[in-house]
């Protein structure tokens, strides 16, 4: 872990760049989750109350259930290729190949922000706090050191962030600061159960109906310890959904008692699934994705496989099973 006085450095080294710089380019990892988005955002709003200018970039579209982030409408999945920025923050996406390898080459000052082990060292600035229970809470850091007075807009998004990356506060990165910082957000204006109810009641009915295809797919494994779920295109095409629409689904076979590792099938063409991993305790899914190809970190990580539904699951089975085996 990076300690305090490490994190002191680096804070004034980004409130320079900062300082220094008027065009701003922000990203963060393909399939945003609430803190990739909530992180982009926060940052995205507080630069442009500094009068910069800032472009938020995401390669694909946040899920539904976030619309409601101040600044959402700004984020776009394409940037000209002409365009430079005198700095670039990577927020959240543990390899700079989540975000998009173009970046760095656009930027001429590059900062990485997060808080997964094994971030990737891709930038000029590394600014990374594996006890973060999320990288919105480096943003509110970074603000805080700043002097910035952090806005209702901010303070939405820094929320956010932290109620998704926590699991609502249901996870164990939901350590005294991630309480700490989402109540001076709640000082600040933000209305927990405004957010709670746009996160978690809210749900288009057609997020449903794919969910309904899905859980019938639902295995568990004969040991108990590993169960999936799977979404086939098939589905998306009868629900009129796309992935966007998956967000969370791998909480079901996670919630399953006695499971340590969920796995979430999700056909991307006829012939290729994406596979998510989700660990409830001591068993590393970030080493089994990079073992395929892929990233992530401890608890939470994916991969991308060449094959049909079955062969794909009884070949992801398997390494499931071996890395079980060898706890
Ligand atoms: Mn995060």
């Amino acid at each position: 872990m990076k300690s305090k006085q490490t994190n002191n450095k680096t804070i004034d080294q980004i409130l320079q760049l900062i300082d220094q710089s008027q065009t701003f380019l922000i990203a963060s990892h393909e399939s945003p989750d609430g803190d990739a988005i909530g992180s982009t955002l926060a940052l995205a709003n507080a630069l442009r109350e500094m009068g910069k200018d800032v472009v938020a970039y995401n390669r694909d579209h946040a899920p539904h259930e976030y619309a409601f982030l101040p600044g959402i409408d700004t984020v776009v999945s394409t940037v000209d290729e002409s365009q430079t920025f005198d700095a670039g923050f990577v927020l959240d996406a543990g390899e700079l190949q989540r975000a998009g390898r173009w970046i760095k080459g656009r930027c001429r000052a590059l900062v990485n922000v997060d808080h997964h082990p094994y971030s990737e060292d891709f930038g000029d600035i590394y600014f990374v706090d594996t006890e973060a229970s999320a990288t919105s809470v480096l943003i509110y850091r970074l603000l805080q050191s700043a002097g910035h007075k952090v806005s209702s807009d901010v303070a939405t998004c820094v929320y956010t962030a932290i109620l998704s990356d926590t699991g609502s506060f249901h996870y164990s990165n939901a350590n005294p600061e991630a309480f700490q910082v989402a109540a001076e957000m709640v000082a600040l204006g933000v209305d927990p159960w405004s957010i709670a109810s746009r996160l978690y009641e809210s749900q288009d009915l057609k997020r449903l109906r794919l969910l309904a295809l899905a859980l019938p797919t639902l295995q568990a494994s004969a040991c108990g310890q590993y169960a999936s779920i799977a979404v086939t295109l098939k589905m998306y095409e009868s629900s009129e959904t796309s992935e966007e629409y998956t967000d969370r689904f791998i909480n079901y076979p996670r919630s399953v008692r006695g499971v340590e590792v969920a796995i979430f099938f999700r056909q991307l063409t006829e012939n290729r699934f994406k596979i998510g991993f989700r660990s409830k305790g001591n068993v590393d899914v970030g080493a089994l994705a990079r073992a395929m190809n892929g990233g992530g970190h401890h608890n939470a990580a994916g991969a991308e496989v060449e094959g049909s539904l079955e062969s794909v699951r009884k070949w992801v089975y398997a390494r499931v099973a071996e890395l079980l085996s060898d706890q």
